[in-house]
This record gives C-alpha cells, structure tokens and sequence, in this order.
C-alpha cells in the first residue's frame, strides 16, 4: 500500500525526473526507491549466521558496509571446519585449495583475486587489490605475490579432513558438482559454501563482497563466478547490491550478479529480480539441470531483500537487529 508520504516522494522523484527528460522502465522509475531506514546485512547459505554477528559488530557501531561485509567474509574463511571456504576449502584434483573472492562498495570500486592459494584471507587480499593497487583482479601466482608483499602469512590451506576426501575422491575421479552440497554432508551432517554478503550500513551505503575455494575437485586452474565483478558480485549504491552461489559457469554465462541488479533497476523486487536471472539461464539450456544448482541473493537499496534458487534448498541468513533469521529461498525447478 502506498502512504501519503510515500506518494509525495514519488510525486517529487517521478516530476524531477521527467523534467529533467527521464524515462521509467514498465512506467517504474529505478530513483523511486529510497535508502534504507537502518543497517541490514545478508548472507548466503546457514553459515551466514556467524559471518552475520561479526558483520553486525561493525554496522551497530556505525561503521561502513565495505567494513562489515569484509569483516564477515573474514569468519568462514578462518573455520577449517567450513570446507567451501578459506582454510579447509576443499581442493581441485590436484590437491591444491585455490580461492576466489571479491568485494565492492559504495563507490563503485571494486578488487578481485583468483586462483589464489595459501592465503586464508582472500576477501582482504582483494580489498588490498582495489585499495592499493590501479587494478582490479590479480590471479594464480601473481596475486600470492602481491599477498605476500602486503605482508599476508602464507598457509598450507589443506586441512587433513579436506585432505582425505580428496583421497578418497580420487579413487573414482568422478567430477560431478552436486547441487546443495553446501549445506547438506553424507550422514544428513551440515556444511557450508561460498560466502556471498551484502550489507547497507547506517549512512544508507552498500558494499557486498564474495569468497570461496570454488568446486570442490575443479580442474586446476579453473575460476569460478565468485571473484568476477558483476558474476559472483556487483553493487551499485543507486539500486541495489547481488550476489550469487552454486555452480559459477552457469552464473558467468549471464553475467548473474550484474543481471539481478539491473532488473532491480528496471523495477523488478529484488526477489522477482533473482527468479528473472535464474530463468534467463536455463533459457540457454538445454542441460541435465536437476544436477545444478544456482542461487542469487538481492539487497535493494531500501533494505529490501530477495532470493531465489533453481533447486530448493538455498538458504540465506537477514540480520538487521541482534538476532538472524534464516530463510530458504523459493526455487524455480
Ligand atoms: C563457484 N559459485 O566457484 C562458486 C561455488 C559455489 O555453491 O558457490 N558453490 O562456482
């Protein structure tokens, strides 16, 4: 239901715009929404509790999104229980653990790294590439070079956990991504995935940011969504912030990220936004799509949040208080 006060700033907002010779997508104007009325931070999958409380931290006590969404990323990658992330991350066949991540805030800057290996923080070795370099993505041996010399410790990544399905895995060899393996362990046991968070702070501003050791028993070498800018990730302090999980090669195809904020530009709910993104890639099909599983998490830059998934199963984490709430996303398949 519109209130009166929300018809008059849309009055202001649609006149200004079309004095100043605008046009609206579908009759909607992407200025119509406004900030935020507090901090707010979301996260993918379970684990985006804990990624959450420290994100949380921040934004309570005034602080950036850029600062928030970098300081949860931080909490999955220290756990070597979480095995999709930073220390523990399971590796590709050839045992390595190699990680992706980015981060982007309100400004529209934005830093990558892929292929990374033995760093456990790659979210701040990515913010180290948009702060402290003219860049934007480093990759393989070069980015563990530029980590080192910002003073990151170099790690050995593999836990003996992750060291031993690798082992096993190998007696098979049989690549096949299984969708939900984030959340779901043999035994009914629960594990974790990639980190994508999204957060608006107290001065209405957006930062978002993304991390991960990608698909487990990946080719060497291969990267995934996670660290390219408007795949994995994109923010745009204007509209709204997106990111996404599960199998990167179909979200890249469609530029997921990037995708859903634009359909929020155009009007779409933020929930509307993701299913849209979602159809446009099994609109490239035809694939064996009960195997793959894809999810887009989006933050509107009114607070507004949404997601959606091809399977179900993806789960999301909303903190704007003390508590979270953990909701599972409507899917399409
Ligand atoms: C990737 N999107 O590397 C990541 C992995 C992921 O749920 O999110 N898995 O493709």
């Amino acid at each position: 239901m519109i209130t009166r006060r929300d018809f008059l700033r849309l009055s202001t907002l649609f006149s200004g715009a079309a004095l100043a010779g605008g046009s609206f997508a579908g009759g909607r104007s992407p200025g119509a929404v406004g900030r935020a009325e507090g901090p707010l931070v979301i996260s993918t999958w379970d684990f985006g509790q804990a990624a959450n409380a420290a994100a949380w931290g921040i934004l309570a006590q005034g602080g950036t999104a850029l600062d928030a969404v970098e300081a949860g990323a931080r909490v999955p990658e220290a756990d070597p229980e979480n095995q999709s992330v930073g220390l523990g991350g399971r590796p590709d066949r050839d045992g390595h653990v190699t990680l992706d991540a980015c981060i982007m805030d309100a400004k529209g800057r934005c830093g990558s790294v892929a292929a990374l290996e033995h760093i456990v923080h790659a979210v701040s070795v990515a913010r180290a590439v948009m702060e402290r370099t003219p860049h934007v993505m480093l990759a393989g041996e070069g980015a563990l070079q530029f980590a080192l010399e910002q003073g990151f410790a170099k790690h050995d990544l593999l836990t003996e956990k992750s060291r031993r399905e690798w082992q096993e895995w190998l007696k098979e060899a049989r690549y096949r991504p299984v969708p939900n393996i984030e959340n779901a362990l043999p035994g009914g046991g629960r594990n974790h995935d990639t980190i994508g968070i999204l957060a608006v702070d107290a001065a209405g501003d957006l930062g978002g940011a993304c991390t991960t050791s990608g698909l487990a028993y990946k080719r060497h070498g291969r990267v995934g969504d996670s660290p390219i800018i408007g795949a994995g990730l994109y923010v745009d302090n204007g509209v709204g912030a997106a990111t996404a999980t599960g199998v990167g090669e179909e979200v890249v195809r469609i530029v997921g990220s990037h995708t859903v904020v634009e359909r929020m530009r155009a009007g779409d709910t933020p929930e509307e936004a993701c299913k849209q993104a979602l159809e446009r890639i099994l609109r490239l099909g035809p694939k064996a799509w009960r195997d793959v599983q894809v999810g887009f998490l989006a933050l509107r830059r009114d607070g507004v949040v949404g997601a959606y998934a091809l399977q179900d199963g993806f789960t999301y984490a909303v903190r704007s208080g003390p508590v979270d709430e953990v909701r599972r996303a409507p899917h399409l398949l």
